[in-house]
């Protein structure tokens, strides 16, 4: 027997703590190095050049679910079909996989959401050696070469997108196979021979670990006219993706990697592979729809193109034009991948949406501060929490339970010392309107005496090992068996365990955190599960390895729904991903560390997230690892607040740190900074509602915002909340200034605390003290806040309004109010929601309704509202809503920033008013 496939034996306690020891320490040699990963060196033994394979275009076959031709590998004659299949809203998708694979190839399911409706593509040209098709109406052209194979996206006669131009198609059409045996014969060398073995290529040695596998698929495609790419989250490193040289390649294999290094492009906790493309002319993306372990290499290069000059006489000359060339890499499945052809970001993002879906629309209460601590031991510990809140008045929503408020980490149990009442716990911050969220991790302990466990075992619901016996493995209570969550049974099992009656202790205030679902598997390879192990159907875990935390979250997620007979929205915080978790709930960046460069890479992280889809994400605020200096957890709790997930974790040996232990100064900061988040959440729930319903992002790179500025391609440092507030976190101690860059031309920018207005574009120092962090309000936005915080957003419901007005340069501006029950999905099945818009045009602010609603009523009374950057001084202001008389407004106006202040209004924002403001 290998050493991987030794199951372990029970633990002793001191055993336990050496392996706890190791987890938390260093992760050098612990994870593989590109080098190490086996069909990643075979396939970089293919160089660039001609492809191996042909169109056999007399194969070519066009009806309404798309186009499809054979393609062959010139050497070993292994037949391949290709399909090209146009989606209505400009999306390609293409598909290549083998006619008589000697394996069946795992193509992933679930992630999209539905077939999206197919457009019939038009043969505009078909000769002998290329096709060209037409689509949207000849809007883009696909130009099939067949030899070499190739693929040509173009636009105006321009390429825009070449795939496998540079002939990297790579297809093993071998399989995986037990250590020990010989792997099958592929369209390549077989691995007969011996010398071949030792030089590594086939099979994979890591430390003690052997595996083999011959399955893997490869392409490569082009960019033309760019510079600038983005996504394939989930790396601690840059959000525009790097040039990887010679030997860096961006990693996606869902890890468990402690105390993560920064500015690297290893593989962590989750895996989305989509990446964004961008240039001031068009955005586009490429989604790689494969869950097994898979690279991306991305180069930035320059390629000569001919130009037609327009002057007489036409000439033709050379112009060397940027171009990204990428290249994916993926471990099993087939090639599977969609080209969203945009042409605006926000185009490609509703392109990926219509793949994958939106983002879950959170229960208001999640958008609150969440407090967290690896561990808050037991009932009076929470209790003393929860008050030191209320002593220090400070607002928050939610207190977690980690690990340890389990039965010898027994999920779905309590301690039954430390927990022994939950029920009146949960009681308790109930009436206070708060909740409380417990982590579920997804290893089951080996413990017939603990009913999930037995019962999951009688029910065959665990991952098997290649004998057919459950798969165990090392994790928190010892001796662990997994759930295969990618069989839709245990999905159904496990949901069924959050209901109230099946879950004891548990009440709807209850919400869930899964954790350590990459899945981590102590002593195993890397740490994660072997990739032989057997799932569902057989696919091995090495098809599905990515989406292993995508399908506990989506499992969690419905259960919570469940138990609320459909009525309820759910809250799931996950570690794992893979696309389409968005429509789960949240995501969090993982075991980060109290340490200054991991509050400034939460940036580009939360942003290539956010591109990828999943709006609602958070990085661990003060740092998981380590005590972080006062000053670093103000600014962690400053950059936090507007962040989409707003969570405050620390690792079990740490020093406590709640919000009042650091001196009173440092407390009134920190409470400050979650204040202002309060103040915030009619803004941040509108941009989550606007999230769910159209794609949009919660939190925005300048790119996304400024799509034709190319100064801004770049900024990482700074990020828009919404397209309304730009937020400059201080990620570096000590300073007094900041080089902050105000986008333009045109843009006016409004400081949220002060009101005086900058001209973009251009860079600029700006002053800062440990007070907050620079925030800016964009000319031409109207930004809905709350006038005062309550102890927690269940406090907040009919907490007054106030309008920040911030005008443009041609004296208008635009927002939206969005307000709904915070909880149920009434807003989805019955319009039960308040949705408003405010223009101001021309001197006058007006409130209609946005769409049309159900009968939804809530108290929303505007008391105050700003307008910044208005001229002159009014010499009345008068409020006329409809079948009421005129009533003159008092106000205030400063000349020196152009601000008119009205603070003792009394307007219903639910219903239709106009305040005009005259001047003579
Ligand atoms: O459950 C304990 C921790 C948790 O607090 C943390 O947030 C997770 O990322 N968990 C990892 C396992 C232990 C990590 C050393």
């Amino acid at each position: 027997m290998s050493s991987m496939e030794s199951a372990p034996l029970p633990l002793q306690p001191s055993e336990a703590d050496d392996i706890i020891q190791g987890v938390l320490t260093e992760n050098k040699s612990k994870f593989k190095t590109p080098n190490q990963i086996g069909f990643y060196r075979r396939q970089k033994l293919l160089l660039p050049g001609q492809s191996l394979y042909h169109a056999q275009l007399d194969t070519f076959k066009i009806d309404d679910e798309g186009a499809s031709l054979r393609i062959i590998h010139q050497d070993t004659n292994v037949p391949y079909q290709l399909q090209v299949i146009a989606l209505k809203g400009g999306i390609v998708r293409l598909k290549i996989k083998e006619f008589s694979p000697l394996k069946s190839r795992y193509e992933v399911s679930d992630v999209l959401i539905k077939e999206t409706a197919t457009e019939r593509f038009s043969v505009s040209k078909q000769e002998s050696d290329n096709v060209v098709l037409d689509y949207q109406n000849g809007l883009y052209k696909l130009h099939i070469a067949a030899y070499p194979f190739s693929v040509t996206v173009t636009q105006d006669e321009k390429a825009l997108l070449g795939i496998n131009s540079q002939g990297l198609l790579y297809f093993e059409s071998g399989v995986s196979s037990p250590p020990g045996s010989v792997a099958t014969v592929g369209d390549i060398d077989a691995p007969q021979d011996s010398s071949k073995e030792e030089f590594g290529l086939w099979k994979e040695e890591f430390g003690d670990f052997l595996d083999r596998s011959l399955t893997s698929v490869g392409l490569d495609f082009s960019l033309h006219g760019f510079e600038h790419v983005y996504g394939i989250p989930e790396h601690a490193d840059t959000h525009r993706l790097q040039d990887c040289g010679d030997s860096e390649v961006y990693r996606l294999y869902n890890l468990d990697v402690f105390g993560y290094s920064v500015c690297n492009k290893m593989g962590i906790y989750g895996s989305v592979p989509l990446l964004l493309a961008h240039k001031p002319s068009h955005t586009c993306g490429i989604f790689w729809l494969n869950s097994s372990e898979t690279m991306v290499e991305t180069h930035y290069k320059a390629s000569l193109q001919t130009e037609l000059s327009q002057a007489a006489p036409v000439t033709r000359k050379k112009k060397a034009v940027p171009m990204v060339d990428v290249r994916w890499m993926s471990e099993s499945g087939i090639v599977d991948v969609f080209l969203l052809l945009g042409p605006a970001p926000q185009d490609v993002f509703n392109q990926y949406a219509q793949l994958t879906g939106t983002q879950a629309f959170p229960p208001r209460f999640s958008l609150g501060y969440h407090q967290c601590r690896w561990n808050y031991e037991d009932e009076a510990d929470v209790e003393a929490v929860d008050s030191g809140f209320d002593e220090h008045h400070i607002p928050y929503d939610v207190i977690w339970l980690d690990i340890e408020h389990t039965d010898g980490k027994r999920y779905f149990t309590w301690d039954p010392v430390k927990f022994s009442d939950p029920l009146q716990m949960q009681k308790k911050l109930q009436e206070k309107k708060r909740k409380l969220v417990v982590i579920s991790d997804p290893h089951i302990k080996v413990d017939p005496n603990y009913s999930l466990y037995a019962e999951a075992k009688e029910k065959g619901f665990f991952v098997k090992d290649r004998n057919g016996e459950d798969f165990v493995g090392t994790c928190w209570p010892g001796s662990s068996s997994y759930l295969d969550f990618t069989k839709p049974a245990v999905r159904d099992w496990y949901s069924s365990q959050f209901a109230l009656d099946a879950y004891k202790g548990s009440t709807d205030a209850l919400f869930v955190w899964n954790d350590m679902n990459e899945p981590s598997v102590f002593e195993s390879p890397e740490m994660t599960m072997p990739k032989y192990v057997v799932h569902h159907q057989s696919w091995e875990h090495r098809d599905v390895h990515n989406l292993y935390g995508f399908y506990q979250q989506m499992s969690t997620s419905e259960g919570l729904i469940r138990r609320s007979g459909g009525q309820e929205r759910p809250f799931v915080l996950t570690r794992s991903f893979f696309a389409g978790s968005q429509r789960y709930g949240a995501v969090w960046t993982g075991d980060n560390k109290a340490e200054w460069q991991y509050l400034k890479i939460s940036i580009p992280m939360l942003l290539s997230l956010s591109v990828a889809g999943i709006s609602f994400c958070g990085a661990d605020v003060g740092g998981f690892v380590g005590d972080p200096e006062p000053e670093l957890l103000v600014r962690w709790y400053q950059a936090g607040s507007f962040q989409p997930f707003f969570r405050a974790h620390a690792i079990r040996d740490s020093k406590r740190r709640e919000p009042w232990l650091f001196g009173e100064g440092n407390t009134l900061l920190i409470k400050k900074a979650i204040e202002e988040r309060y103040t915030l959440l009619p803004y941040l729930y509108l941009l989550f509602y606007r999230a769910h319903v159209s794609a949009e992002l919660v939190m925005r790179p300048f790119w996304v915002e400024f799509p034709k500025n190319p100064e801004t391609f770049g900024v990482e440092s700074q990020y828009m909340l919404g397209s309304a507030l730009m937020v400059a976190p201080v990620l570096v101690p000590g300073v007094s200034f900041l080089d902050v860059l105000f986008p333009g031309p045109g843009e006016l920018w409004y400081n949220f605390r002060n009101y005086k207005c900058i001209k973009g574009q251009r860079k600029q120092k700006v002053g800062v003290t440990l007070d907050e962090i620079p925030v800016y309000q964009r000319g031409g936005s109207i930004i809905p806040m709350h006038t005062a915080v309550g102890k927690s957003t269940g406090w907040m419901e009919e907490t007054p309004y106030k309008l920040y007005v911030a005008l443009n340069s041609k004296g208008s501006a635009s927002g939206e109010l969005y307000v709904d029950d915070g909880h149920s999905f009434k807003y989805q099945h019955d319009r039960m929601f308040i949705y408003r818009h405010f223009t101001f045009q021309k001197n006058v602010l007006s409130c209609k309704s946005a769409e049309n609603t159900g009968h939804f009523s809530r108290e929303c009374i505007l008391k105050k509202v700003l307008v910044m950057g208005l001229k002159k001084m009014p010499s009345e202001v008068n409020i006329i809503s409809p079948g009421k008389e005129k009533t003159q407004v008092t106000f205030t106006y400063s000349h020196k920033l152009g601000l008119l202040t009205m603070e003792s209004l009394s307007l219903d924002a639910s219903a239709d008013w106009e305040i005009h403001i005259v001047s003579s």
